[in-house]
């Protein structure tokens, strides 16, 4: 998107999509700098240094009843479930043009941390989808080698393109990244195929993914939000949902012709901002004259935008006043509203239906509220919404320094004091969603609709088999007093009341309350803080039933969620633990197919080719130096742990 973007080092990462990075003259970032270090005083841009904390929405009036009846319906007799969903939904999307900052910088020099966060999500749910892409794939070309011994640079040269984008260079050896990244974790990777030129596609991309990722790659996404090329200037401005499906036809037929890509069938699209209709796109035929080679149909959304923050374009949004519209079931049924037709027509079809690209806000999110533990509260219930009305899985966004809605965001580079990762609420959402799914790809969702439907405490049940397992209940409500604290009293319609069920729960002080949060006992602390390994013991806590009256009565606190487990099974299959561990003291062999030279292994605060784009100001620091990522810690045993998340940025129009 041709934001008038700064700098071209500024748009080294992010101008893509907005999501990123940007500080231009219109940026107006409140940063509480004086925490950065001396090397890096002319950077103030990280969103991780803001201390932005908003005032929690007052209780709502009238309150939200505080103790009200949940009756699950058993023995397959419930209605209005969703399809059966994997435990892999809730995946992350990642800018390309950051990969060396998250992921690392070769098949031999990987993110600890990132190993870590994507192994506690594999856990969980079994495997991991993140998407690697955005618009700086729209000018990614794969080349043999960098001349330095990079995987990846910008092309400094050559800087002018449409979206003042520098094109970027990569080698292989980023894919055989990834396949290692996979082999340790599970992930399984969507990869883009540039789509701005398309008399002449770019396919070395899929050629190198197919024959490196293997079944790791499932998907390729064949344009990035096409309904806003003609407003960025890639097409002109007649160009239409036909012209679209047209073109995505000539991409078919450039699959189909090269005889390097042996699997031609796994291609998604169309990928829409908002912009369009999705029914604007199949009335052309989209879905089923290329029914062959789409393997998912895939759209992005955010709720809203912070461009004015960014830009200083679009309409000014104060965070504050913002707040209590994520705090509350209606966001996340209001986003979906219009993609149910969708989803309904995607099943019909049998294909998957992805929500490719989303998070809090375009933009880089809103400080004090995409950090917030309002968000990790509005991230379960999103998602699951999502999961409820028939979406296949849902990617959400990590952008670069900037943003303010990262799972997970790397330490800025280049500081002389050593800084771990910052994981942020959106991660939290993921490993509940991950456990509320657990790892059958059996899992239905129903909307309970319960406490009379009330928009501030939604909860979900989960049913594998026709019998509920796992119920989800959410509390939006910010109130230290404990007054606004509810007890829902579970019920099992035609079922036995067990004689007891066991509880984990999603914690924060307030639903202002940044970092720090627990899940089930076990946080990622603070800023700038994590390896990616959770700490603290599991607090898994059992609430004995009342077997006379027939009810479990489960307490959720003001604000938080709680994820039940009706059977000892059901938390059996969402956390089998323990955790695999890949210690760093010793080469580890996996499967036979991946060696971690534990050398090798970075701890971040890397510093290395595209690995500081990220962390840089206008005053241009490209040019590396030593590298953190050389301070691989060697005594830090990493483990595993099993999560999953999608780094990626987002945008709007
Ligand atoms: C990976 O990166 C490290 C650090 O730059 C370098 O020493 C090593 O040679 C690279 N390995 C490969 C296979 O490129
Ligand atoms: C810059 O990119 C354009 C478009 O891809 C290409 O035609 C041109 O040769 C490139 N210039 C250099 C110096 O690489
Ligand atoms: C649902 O989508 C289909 C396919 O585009 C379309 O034909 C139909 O009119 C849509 N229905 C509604 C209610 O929008
Ligand atoms: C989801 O799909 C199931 C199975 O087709 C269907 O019964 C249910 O109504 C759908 N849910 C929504 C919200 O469309
Ligand atoms: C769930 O689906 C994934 C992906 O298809 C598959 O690898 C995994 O084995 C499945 N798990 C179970 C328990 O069937
Ligand atoms: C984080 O939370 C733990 C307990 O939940 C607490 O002991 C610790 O002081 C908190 N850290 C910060 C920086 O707030
Ligand atoms: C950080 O970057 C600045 C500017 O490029 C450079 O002068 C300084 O030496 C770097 N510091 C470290 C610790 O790499
Ligand atoms: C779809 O387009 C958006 C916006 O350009 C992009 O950020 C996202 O990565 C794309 N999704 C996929 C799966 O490529």
């Amino acid at each position: 998107m041709r934001l008038l973007l700064v700098h071209s080092f500024l748009s080294a990462f992010g101008i893509v999509h907005g999501a990123v990075t940007v500080y231009g003259p219109h940026v107006q970032q409140p940063l509480g700098s004086q925490t950065v270090t001396a090397p890096s005083a002319s950077y103030t841009g990280a969103a991780t240094y803001d201390q932005t904390v908003l005032t929690p929405p007052p209780v709502p009036n009238p309150p939200p009843p505080t103790s009200f009846g949940v009756q699950l319906q058993t023995g397959g007799a419930a209605t209005g479930l969703s399809i059966p969903q994997s435990g892999a939904f809730f995946g992350f999307s990642i800018e390309f043009s950051v990969v060396s900052q998250v992921l690392g910088l070769n098949s031999s020099f990987m993110q600890v941390p990132f190993l870590n966060l994507m192994a506690n999500l594999r856990e969980r749910a079994g495997s991991v989808q993140v998407r690697l892409g955005g618009n700086s794939q729209e000018t990614a070309t794969l080349v043999n080698s960098i001349p330095d011994g990079k995987s990846m640079e910008k092309d400094t040269v050559n800087t002018s393109n449409p979206t003042d984008t520098p094109p970027l260079l990569f080698t292989p050896e980023i894919i055989k990244m990834m396949a290692s990244i996979s082999a340790l974790t599970n992930v399984r990777w969507y990869l883009g195929i540039p789509f701005y030129d398309t008399s002449n596609f770019q396919l070395q991309i899929a050629e190198v993914g197919e024959a490196i990722l293997g079944d790791y790659l499932i998907g390729l996404q064949g344009g990035n939000e096409p309904d806003l090329y003609s407003k960025h200037g890639h097409r002109p401005s007649s160009y239409s949902p036909q012209d679209y499906t047209n073109e995505f036809g000539l991409l078919v037929n450039a699959v189909n012709a090269d005889p390097n890509l042996p699997d031609k069938d796994i291609l998604i699209g169309p990928n829409l901002s908002g912009t369009w209709e999705p029914e604007q796109v199949w009335d052309t035929g989209f879905a089923t004259d290329y029914s062959q080679s789409l393997i998912t149909l895939a759209v992005e959304h955010y709720p809203t935008d912070n461009c004015y923050a960014q830009y200083g374009t679009g309409t000014p949004r104060n965070p504050q006043d913002m707040f209590p519209t994520y705090l509350t079931h209606k966001s996340g049924q209001d986003i979906v509203s219009p993609y149910i037709n969708s989803t309904g027509y995607a099943q019909s079809l049998g294909k998957p239906f992805v929500m490719f690209e989303t998070n809090t806000a375009s933009c880089g999110g809103f400080p004090g509220l995409s950090d917030s533990f309002g968000a990790a509260l509005w991230g379960v219930d999103y998602a699951l919404q999502m999961a409820y009305v028939n979406f296949t899985g849902a990617l959400f966004h990590v952008g670069g320094q900037s943003d303010y809605y990262n799972p997970f965001t790397p330490p800025v580079t280049n500081q002389s004091t050593f800084h771990q990762w910052t994981i942020g609420p959106i991660y939290y959402s993921a490993l509940f969603v991950a456990e509320a799914l657990g790892s059958s790809n059996q899992s239905r969702v129903l909307d309970l609709g319960m406490n009379g439907g009330n928009e501030f405490t939604p909860g979900y049940a989960i049913y594998e088999n026709g019998e509920p397992t796992r119920v989800a209940l959410i509390n939006f409500v910010s109130d230290p007093t404990g007054a606004s604290d509810y007890t829902a009293s579970i019920s099992l319609a035609g079922g036995s009341t067990p004689a007891q069920v066991k509880v984990k729960y999603l914690s924060g002080s307030s639903v202002a309350q940044k970092w720090n949060f627990t899940w089930a006992g076990q946080t990622f602390g603070d800023a700038f803080t994590s390896d990616g390994r959770p700490v603290g013991s599991i607090d898994v806590q059992t609430v004995t039933c009342d077997q006379a009256n027939g009810v479990c009565n489960v307490k959720v606190p003001a604000p938080g969620a709680a994820l039940v487990f009706l059977s000892d099974q059901a938390l059996e299959e969402s956390d089998p633990g323990p955790t695999m561990t890949f210690p760093t003291t010793a080469y580890t062999k996996l499967h036979n197919t991946a060696t971690i030279d534990p050398s090798a292994l970075a701890t971040s605060n890397g510093n290395m080719g595209t690995a500081d784009w990220l962390a840089g100001t206008s005053q241009g620091s490209l040019e590396n130096s030593a590298s953190g990522f050389a301070r691989a810690l060697p005594s830090l045993g990493a483990v595993i742990a099993g999560a999953l998340l999608v780094v990626r940025m987002a945008y709007a129009s």
